[in-house]
């Protein structure tokens, strides 16, 4: 019979006949905590020294083998046992120890894994060494293990891009021995009596040779230098990987201190907190709210963001109907929204065997009525306040009790082009970002009377669509764009006062932007924020220093690539600066009396980070923001901010509240209208609170 014993509250030993099995059972994920390590540990040390115990199984309970170490543990006070001992106790142990590995074997959780003697997958897992994606690298014999499993091409392909391997691949590689079905105890007791019976073959990892290749160590660290120029963990993944060549013990020190100089770089911090965000946002004082089930999908407006929004619901599995006024325009969006399904099918995205069955549930019509038994309708037209609200009382109409009714409008008062439905409470914003089938980001704009259920369905759709949903509360341009506009016109005050729109890009790409605010600009094209202008122009307080060089660059019918010309020339894939925005630029600063002076990288850096930390302060004090981890994800999914940074906010805890003081202060001299103190900055700098514990509701 077989007999349980617990070795603490997350594994436990399971004894039958000559062989047992280890169970970590530490949900949601099995992540390796304390308690799993120490566990695990003892249970190998207590089994090691059992005469009667010839194999040891290991495996994980519930919906997943080990995802890796604690996340949470990262940057605190390291407890003992450290996984790279665990792991170490494992290779060492006098038993042959199999590991059986389901759902995702991740970081910590394959190198467990890696340290074993034999590895068996079971159907539909997936495998990775994803710590370069958290600013560190396989601290836990990873880099050491994989190459002599793998190889150092195939090993420095996994480390340095962190991918998940599915199955079939694992185990083309070696890194498993082989691919079973089944439940994991069941596997994990047949695997450890086979290995008794001499039918499973196990080795010890540390003792398997590496085969040299410095070619593909230095092609790995050109192409890090090509693509990730910014970031300090692949260069010590491939710096650790290079150590593979030597015995395991030097191998494993030189990982260890690599390891230690990435866990100790801000770059983690500010990775570790971009994963938890994409977590954290979703719990929102709605997400008890039962979402309202939704199969079918109205999409009104075939242009650029209707498309993108159809082809995004079509590829989560919607039926999507889209709507527009004239069968031209309709022809021209559903054209775009089969070209998006074919590129998906190209970069991987959708599984060719299923191309025709997504595009079998698009729909088409020129007559809104057909919408009547949609659960959701978005409308995504252009921004014209008469127009959407023309839409929405049509809508109301035709549509049946129950259906949800959204608005994509990046700027307009949700509450208004509610209050024109006899159904407030199912109104909300769905603010998609372009590409709709690309960005991640998804804000859920929540109105005076949007019903909880009906916050919980958007919440639910951007689950569906893999989208990072953000709640976000009513005002022009609610999260992102609210603090857009706010810092956009800091650059526009630099170019007027002596910088150039390619110094700023620069400046701003060096920091770590993935564009610069220049070439966004002329991306998304410049007439969007000159229509932008002249709405908010009749609202502008007197004392706002205004600056006209967008103004008159538009006027030129420059509005950026789809014209060919904007704040820089397009040339057949080459840009360079618009020769004619210089003399522009010159006529402005004249006609202002400007003398222009010089401005150093970094106080290009320090005023935009400045000025986006002043407003983002401002939306979170204003609860527009339910807390600054939103503003962060708002920023890491919808706005290019590097990632390593964190955030917004996350990054303004790097200054500290203080030292923006005084810096806004300073600049407050030359314009004290446009640079003045958030209050919330002035409380935090008093009691020396940060944002990362009003996160926490400290
Ligand atoms: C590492 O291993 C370092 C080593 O080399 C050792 C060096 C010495 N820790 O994502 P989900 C939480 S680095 C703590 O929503 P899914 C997550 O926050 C690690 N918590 O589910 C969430 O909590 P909540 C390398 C973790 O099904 C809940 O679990 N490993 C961890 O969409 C559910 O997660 C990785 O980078 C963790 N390791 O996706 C893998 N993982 O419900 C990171 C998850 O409170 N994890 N949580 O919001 C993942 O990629 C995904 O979570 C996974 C599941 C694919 C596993």
């Amino acid at each position: 019979m077989p007999s349980t014993t617990r070795v603490n509250s997350v594994i436990e030993i399971e004894r039958a006949g000559d062989v047992a099995l280890i169970r970590i059972d530490n949900p949601p994920v099995n992540a390796a905590g304390r308690d799993v390590r120490q566990g695990i540990e003892d249970a190998i040390n207590a089994l090691a020294g059992d005469d009667s115990i010839k194999a040891i199984g290991l495996y994980g309970a519930g919906r997943t083998f080990v995802a890796g170490a604690d996340i949470r543990e990262f940057g605190k006070p390291p407890l003992a046992p450290s996984l790279p001992d665990v792991c170490n106790t494992i290779e060492r142990c006098g038993k042959p120890v199999v590991a059986v590995l389901h759902g995702t074997a991740l970081g910590g959780g394959l190198e467990l894994a890696m340290a074993s003697h034999a590895r068996i997958g079971l159907t539909g897992l997936r495998v990775g060494l994803p710590e370069v994606l958290l600013g560190i690298l396989p601290g836990a014999g990873g880099t050491q293990r994989a190459p002599r499993l793998v190889g150092i091409p195939f090993a420095l392909d996994m480390i340095t891009t962190g991918r998940h391997l599915p199955a079939a691949e694992a185990l083309e590689h070696g890194l498993i021995d082989q691919l079973k079905d089944g439940d994991p105890r069941d596997v994990a007791l047949a695997s450890a009596k086979a290995v008794v019976a001499g039918n499973l073959k196990t080795r010890r990892t540390d003792e398997i040779a590496v085969e040299p290749n410095d070619a593909a160590l230095e092609a790995a660290k050109a192409k890090i230098a090509k693509k990730t120029p910014h970031l300090f963990s692949p260069v010590k993944c491939v710096e650790a990987v290079a150590a593979s060549v030597t015995p395991i013990d030097e191998g494993l020190a030189t990982e260890r201190h690599l390891y230690i100089q990435c866990h100790d770089s801000p770059q983690r911090a500010g990775l570790i907190h971009a994963f938890f965000a994409e977590r954290a946002v979703a719990k929102v004082p709605e997400a008890k709210a039962t979402p309202r089930p939704v199969q079918k999908i109205g999409v009104i407006g075939g242009g650029t963001m209707g498309s993108g929004i159809t082809t995004s619901a079509l590829l989560a599995g919607f039926d999507v109907t889209m709507i527009e006024v004239a069968a031209e325009a309709l022809e021209r969006g559903t054209g775009t929204v089969r070209k998006n399904l074919e590129g998906a099918v190209k970069r991987g995205k959708l599984a060719e065997a299923k191309h025709a069955e997504t595009v079998a549930r698009l729909g088409a019509s020129t007559d809104m009525t057909d919408l009547a038994d949609a659960d959701l309708v978005i409308e995504a037209v252009f921004e014209n306040m008469e127009v959407k609200k023309e839409i929405f009382t049509k809508l109301d109409g035709i549509v049946k009790d129950g259906t949800i009714l959204a608005s994509n409008t990046s700027y307009l008062n949700i509450n208004e082009i509610a209050a024109c439905t006899k159904r407030p409470q199912d109104v909300l914003g769905l603010h998609f970002f372009s590409p709709a089938h690309v960005m991640r980001l998804l804000e859920i704009v929540v109105a005076d009377k949007t019903a909880p259920e009906v916050v919980a369905t958007g919440f639910a759709l951007a689950k569906r669509m893999k989208k990072v949903g953000v709640r976000a509360g009513v005002c022009d341009g609610f999260i992102g764009n609210r603090i857009l506009s706010h810092y956009l016109r800091v650059t526009n005050y630099m170019v007027m006062d002596g910088a150039t729109p390619e110094q700023i890009d620069d400046a701003l790409e060096g920091f770590g932007f993935a564009m610069g605010p220049f070439r966004v600009s002329d991306l998304a094209g410049l007439d969007i924020g000159w229509a932008e202008r002249k709405r908010l122009a009749p609202l502008r307080p007197a004392a706002e220093r205004v600056i006209e060089i967008g103004d008159r660059i538009c006027e030129n019918g420059w509005f950026g690539r789809k014209t060919g010309r904007g704040y820089y020339v397009y040339d057949e894939g080459d840009a360079h600066p618009n020769p004619e925005v210089a003399n522009i630029i010159a006529s402005e600063r004249a006609k202002a009396g400007v003398t222009p002076r010089d401005f150093t990288d970094q106080e290009i850096v320090d005023r935009y980070m400045t000025a986006m930390i002043s407003e983002a302060a401002r939306v979170v004090d204003d609860g527009i923001a339910l807390r600054p981890v939103d503003v962060d994800a708002v920023f890491l999914f919808g706005y290019g901010f590097p990632r390593f940074r964190g955030g917004p906010l996350a990054y303004a805890d790097t200054i500290g509240a203080a030292e923006l003081i005084k810096r806004i202060e300073a600049y407050a001299k030359e314009d004290s209208h446009y640079w003045q103190v958030p209050d919330l900055l002035r409380r935090m700098a008093a009691d020396g609170s940060t944002f990362a514990q009003l996160n926490e509701g400290k």
